[in-house]
C-alpha cells in the first residue's frame, strides 16, 4: 500500500494558459543569455536561474532556511499517527465508502488516554484520520452525511471524536493534526462527487454561512468535490482550537482522477490556521520521506530542488526529482544537474523537511486488529535511529481498538521504547566538557566553541571556513557508544561529511564518519568507546557550518536490546516478585506495569539481565530439569544463565 499513489493527479493550478506557456517557452529558448541570479538571501524558497552556475547553486543552497512553522516541527522529533474509522470495526485497512455509520461504536472512547500515553512515551503530537480513504468523517460536517453525524449506535449521531481527539491532546499540552484522504470512496459511488465530471464554478466557502467563523470566507473556482472537500478543511481548521500539522495522503484507491485544487486547500489552511505544517508528497512544509517504514536516507537533506513556479512554492506542492522515494534528493551533483541545453535543471531550491511515517504494529497494519502484535524495543529504536537520527521527524503510528482506546499492549510497548531513549539520552556524557578549537581553526566572532555544548539549539559554534575542528576535554574518562551531532538550523542545512575521534592516550582514533547532520545525526558505534577526549572535524560543508549541540551517550544494558517481555497467551510481563533486587528472587508473570522490575535486557552473550537488580536471569539451583524455577541471581557467567532467542 504506497503513499504514494499511482493515480497522482495533476492539481489543476498546473493546467496553465496559453500565454504562460508561450512565456515558458521564450525562457527556454532565450536562456543562454539569461542573466544569472545574484547570492541569495536566507529564504525558505531561492530561486535558481537557468545560467546560474553549480558553485552558485551550491552556495545558495546554503542559504536555504526553514519557516518558522518548519523549524518548530522538525523540532517536535517524536509525533504519533492514529488511523482510526470504521476500518476498526470492520477488520479492513481500506475499507469501501459502503460502511453502515452504525458499524462505528467506541462505547469506551477515551481520548484523554491516548494523550496521556503518548506525553508519557515522549511523544510531542498526533495526527487523527478524521477522514480516511473511505469517506466517513469523525466529525459532524454541514457537508456530507457520511460520518458520525448519521450513526446512530453511538452517541445517537451526537459524537465528534475530533473534538474528543483535539480536547485530549490541548488538554495535555500536545500538538493535534489532523489526516484528511483526498481520495474518497463513499464519494466515488455512483452519484457521488468523486471524480463526477462536474464544472469548476464559483463557489463561497464555507458553503452554509452558519459555519462562517470571524467572518473568514473564501471565493473558489471548485467542482462539486472540490467544494465539498474544502467545507470539510474549512470545518476542521475553524472548529477545534489550534491544528498543528495537516496530513494529505495521496494514496488513490477509487481507482479514478480527480483534479486536487491544492492551492486552495493551502489557502484555507494557512488563513485559519497559520502555525499548521502541511504535509504532502512534496509539502508545501513537509515532505514525505518516500516509504511507510520510519527511515531516512543516511545522507538526508532538508534543502531539495524543484520544477516548478518559484514565486508561489512556499504555499504549494510539487513532487521532488525522482519522487519521494529517489536515492538522493539533495547532494551537490543532484543540484548542479543541468538540462542537455546546458541550463540548470531546476527552477528552485527549497526548504522541505522529511517525515518518516511507520507502525507500532509488527503486522505493519495502520488500523487496529484484533490480536495485534506491536513492535518490540529492537525494532522501534531502530527506527528512531533511522529517522530522528537521521534529520526526520518519526510518524508512528497507534491504532485504537474497538473500545476506542490503546491496548494496554500497546501502550507498554511505547512505554518501553521511551524508557530506552530516556535511559539512553537522558544524561549527555559530553556536559562538563571544555570545548576548544581544534589546532588550526578559528572561530567567527561570538561563535565560540562552548555554544556547541549549551543546550540551546539557537546558539552554535561556527570555524571561519568551511572545515574546522573542535575538542571535548571531558572532565573524567567516560564511555559511551552513541555520538549526536545538531546543525543550527536558523541558517540552514550545510555539514556535507565530518568526522569523530578518540584519543586513545596517545594519538586520535577515528571512531566515526559521516555526510550530512540536519535537525540531529545519531551514530551507534558498534562497541563502546572510553575516552578524556574527544574530537569533531568538520571536513566538508557549504558555507562555514554552525553546529548547534554535540552528544555523547550510553545505551543502558550494554549494547543489548532492553524492554518487557511479554506472554503471548496472557498478555502478562515477565516480572521479579515483590521488585526483590536479591539473589533467589522469584521471576513470574504479573500485569505489565510499566516497573523497572518488568525491564529486561537481552545480551548479546546470552544473558539477560533484571533491569532494577542488574541480576540475571537464572535457572535455580543450576537444575536442567522440568518444573526448574527461574529467578534472579547475581551474573556468573555460567551455562544456566545463558538463554536462546529462537
Ligand atoms: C497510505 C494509506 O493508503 C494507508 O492506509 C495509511 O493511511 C498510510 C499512512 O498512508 O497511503
Amino acid at each position: 500500500m504506497s503513499h504514494n499513489s499511482p493515480h497522482f493527479d495533476a492539481p489543476a493550478y498546473q493546467l496553465r494558459p496559453l500565454w504562460m506557456i508561450c512565456a515558458l517557452v521564450a525562457v527556454v529558448f532565450s536562456a543562454a543569455t539569461a542573466p544569472a541570479s545574484a547570492a541569495a538571501n536566507p529564504a525558505q524558497v531561492v530561486p535558481v536561474a537557468p545560467n546560474d552556475s553549480p558553485a552558485t547553486i551550491i552556495a545558495n543552497a546554503a542559504n536555504v532556511v526553514p519557516s518558522p512553522r518548519q523549524l518548530a516541527w522538525q523540532r517536535l522529533e517524536r509525533m504519533a499517527f492514529i488511523h482510526f474509522g470504521v476500518n476498526t470495526f470492520t477488520d479492513r485497512e481500506w475499507g469501501t465508502g459502503t460502511e453502515d455509520p452504525d458499524v462505528f461504536q467506541p462505547a469506551g472512547l477515551n481520548t484523554d488516554q491516548w494523550a496521556s500515553s503518548l506525553k508519557d512515551a515522549g511523544f510531542k503530537g498526533g495526527i487523527l484520520t478524521a477522514k480516511h480513504h473511505d469517506g466517513f468523517l469523525l466529525f459532524p460536517s454541514k457537508a456530507s452525511a457520511f460520518g458520525v453525524a448519521s450513526d446512530r449506535a453511538w452517541q445517537n449521531g451526537g459524537g465528534d471524536v475530533v473534538r474528543n481527539f483535539t480536547d485530549s491532546m490541548h488538554k495535555y499540552g500536545l500538538k493535534a493534526g489532523i489526516y484528511l484522504s483526498p481520495a474518497d470512496l463513499h464519494e466515488n459511488l455512483s452519484g457521488g462527487r468523486f471524480a463526477n465530471g462536474s464544472a469548476q464554478k464559483p463557489v463561497t466557502i464555507p458553503s452554509d454561512p452558519a459555519e462562517v467563523v470571524n467572518g473568514v470566507t473564501f471565493q473558489f473556482t471548485s467542482d462539486d468535490y472540490n467544494a465539498y472537500f474544502e467545507n470539510t478543511i474549512y470545518e476542521l481548521m475553524s472548529r477545534y482550537g489550534s491544528i498543528d500539522e495537516v496530513w494529505w495522503d495521496m494514496a488513490n484507491p477509487t481507482g479514478r482522477t480527480q483534479p486536487y485544487n491544492f492551492l486552495d486547500w493551502i489557502k484555507i489552511v494557512r488563513t485559519l490556521q497559520p502555525g499548521a505544517a502541511m504535509e504532502n508528497d512534496g509539502g508545501p512544509d513537509i515532505r514525505w520521506i518516500g516509504n511507510e517504514n520510519g527511515y531516512a536516507r543516511q545522507s538526508e537533506t532538508s534543502v531539495v530542488p524543484y520544477t516548478g513556479n518559484a514565486a508561489i512554492a512556499a504555499d504549494n506542492i510539487v513532487n521532488p526529482p525522482g519522487g519521494n522515494g529517489a536515492a538522493d534528493l539533495g547532494s551537490d551533483s543532484l543540484l548542479s544537474q543541468r538540462k542537455s541545453d546546458g541550463t540548470s535543471a531546476w527552477n528552485y531550491l527549497k526548504w522541505s523537511p522529511g517525515e518518516c511515517n511507520g507502525t507500532l504494529s509488527a503486522r505493519h497494519d495502520w488500523f487496529w486488529h484484533a490480536n495485534e502484535v506491536w513492535r518490540g524495543v529492537p525494532e522501534l529504536e531502530d527506527m528512531y535511529y533511522a529517522s530522528v537520527g537521521r534529520n526526520c521527524t518519526m510518524l508512528l503510528n497507534v491504532s485504537p481498538n474497538r473500545q476506542g482506546q490503546l491496548d494496554q499492549s500497546a501502550i507498554t510497548a511505547l512505554a518501553d521504547f521511551n524508557t530506552r531513549l530516556t535511559g539512553t539520552f537522558g544524561t549527555n556524557l559530553a556536559t562538563g566538557a571544555t570545548v576548544t578549537n581544534d589546532t588550526g581553526t578559528s572561530n567567527a566572532a561570538g561563535r565560540t566553541p562552548a555554544l556547541a555544548l549549551d543546550g540551546n539549539l539557537d546558539s552554535s559554534w561556527q570555524p571561519t571556513t568551511t572545515t574546522g575542528g573542535l575538542v571535548f576535554t571531558l572532565p573524567a574518562a567516560r564511555t559511551f557508544d552513541v555520538l549526536s551531532l545538531q546543525e543550527d538550523l536558523n541558517s540552514g542545512q550545510h555539514v556535507q561529511s565530518y568526522a569523530v575521534d578518540a584519543w586513545n592516550g596517545s594519538a586520535w582514533n577515528q571512531i566515526a564518519a559521516d555526510t550530512t547532520i540536519g535537525q540531529k545525526k545519531l551514530t551507534r558505534l558498534s562497541s563502546p568507546v572510553t575516552t578524556s577526549q574527544v574530537r569533531l572535524r568538520i571536513t566538508g560543508s557549504r558555507t562555514a557550518p554552525a553546529i548547534a549541540e554535540f552528544g555523547l551517550f550510553k545505551r543502558p544494558g550494554g549494547s543489548g536490546q532492553q524492554g518487557s517481555i511479554t506472554s503471548t497467551a496472557s498478555g502478562r510481563c515477565v516480572d521479579v516478585n515483590g521488585q526483590s533486587t536479591t539473589n533467589g528472587a522469584a521471576v513470574q508473570l504479573w500485569d505489565c506495569n510499566g516497573g523497572t522490575n518488568q525491564q529486561w535486557t537481552v545480551n548479546t552473550d546470552g544473558t539477560i539481565v533484571g533491569g532494577q537488580s542488574g541480576l540475571c536471569l537464572d535457572a535455580n539451583g543450576a537444575a536442567t530439569t522440568n518444573g526448574t524455577k527461574l529467578v534472579l541471581w547475581t551474573c556468573t557467567g555460567a551455562a544456566d544463565q545463558k538463554w536462546q532467542f529462537r
